[in-house]
């Protein structure tokens, strides 16, 4: 592989509307226009579509539609995610994160093309195909008390929902508390897991799994009623690194303001998006089950719902059958 692929990856998608010429990139890095030529040819192979005309020199018109880790270290460059890991197969990223997060302090961001053996809460399988979906893992490293953990997954949608919003112009919902649906079928489901002792939570591990470019194939019968992508729901493709640059932008942007800002700041925000008001449904916690309507979400995250006898519920975590 050519060691100068990166830099001349990242010089011209910095320059992505221009063509440059091979002169001018040898001249940049101090090496010979074969060098260049070389790395060029790297990037074709890679899946890359680079234009080269005479005299003009060349311009990249299309990135590849798998993950290609030079790309996406270029995209996050502001990132606070400076360690990314992206693979090719794991069994699930949840489980990579919690190895990697012993030999690193920083916050990582861990991305597989696939996931053999990809989970969900509670020991549920998450089915992660090739190509289609975003599978990844994000460690953080907080110092927060146990109790402010509790609001950590209502930014965190909201965050994943904004950025669906503005990515597809569709309609994504959240259901509470750590599910994105458009059109009432589920199209990302999240999961945090964390690290902590008596001082408070230091490592945050939050897993994201979002269909995108899924046909109706791509997914097993048993979700083939219940689960969506953005493909089916917008009838477009979606260029996943666009969407991975927004999504963690729009991550960043509210795990900030989980560390500087109350709940209850953003509880309006949270429920404009919520798709659980006002609707009778079925709420399952552990062994409790009851009917009824949310009707109020408290300040530390506690949902409230009300069954058909009036009586109050309260729950932290619930399944929700819609
Ligand atoms: C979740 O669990 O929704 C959390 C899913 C987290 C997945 C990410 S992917 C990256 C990281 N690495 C992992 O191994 N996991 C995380 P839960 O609320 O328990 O929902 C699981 C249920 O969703 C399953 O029992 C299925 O019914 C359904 N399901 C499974 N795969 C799905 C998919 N791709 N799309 C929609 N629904 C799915």
């Amino acid at each position: 592989m050519s060691k100068y692929k990166k830099d001349i990856l990242e010089y011209l998608m910095m320059h992505k509307d221009d063509y440059i010429s091979g002169q001018k990139l040898a001249e940049q890095f101090n090496v010979s226009r074969t060098a260049i030529w070389k790395a060029i040819e790297v990037l074709k192979t890679q899946g890359y579509s680079v234009e080269s005309i005479k005299n003009k020199g060349y311009r990249i018109t299309s990135v590849p539609d798998h993950w290609d880790r030079d790309l996406l270290s270029y995209l996050l460059t502001d990132s606070i995610f400076q360690k990314q890991f992206v693979y090719e197969e794991v069994t699930s990223t949840q489980t990579v994160a919690h190895e990697l997060l012993m030999e690193h302090d920083e916050p990582l961001l861990i991305l597989s093309e696939i996931q053999t053996v990809g989970r969900g809460r509670f020991k549920r399988p998450w089915a992660s195909k090739r190509d289609t979906g975003l599978w990844m893992s994000l460690v953080l490293h907080p110092n927060i008390s146990y109790q402010q953990i509790a609001t950590f997954n209502l930014f965190i949608s909201i965050a994943i929902a904004e950025a669906i919003k503005n990515v597809t112009q569709l309609e994504p919902k959240i259901k509470w508390p750590n599910d994105v649906y458009i059109n009432d079928k589920k199209v990302c489901g999240f999961l945090t897991e964390i690290n902590g002792d008596s001082d408070g939570v230091h490592t945050i591990i939050c897993g994201i799994g979002i269909n995108i470019n899924h046909t109706i194939e791509d997914f097993d019968e048993s979700i083939r009623d219940t689960a969506t992508s953005f493909k089916l729901e917008s009838k477009k493709e979606t260029d996943r690194y666009i969407f991975i640059k927004a999504l963690i932008d729009s991550i960043e942007h509210y795990y900030e303001a989980f560390l500087s800002q109350p709940f209850k700041e953003l509880k309006e925000i949270y429920k404009g998006y919520s798709m659980i008001w006002d609707r009778t449904l079925r709420y399952t916690e552990g062994n409790k089950q009851i009917y009824g309507k949310a009707v109020d979400l408290k300040d530390d995250g506690v949902l409230v719902v009300l069954d058909d006898t009036g009586e109050r519920h309260h729950f932290i975590s619930a399944d929700i059958e819609v």
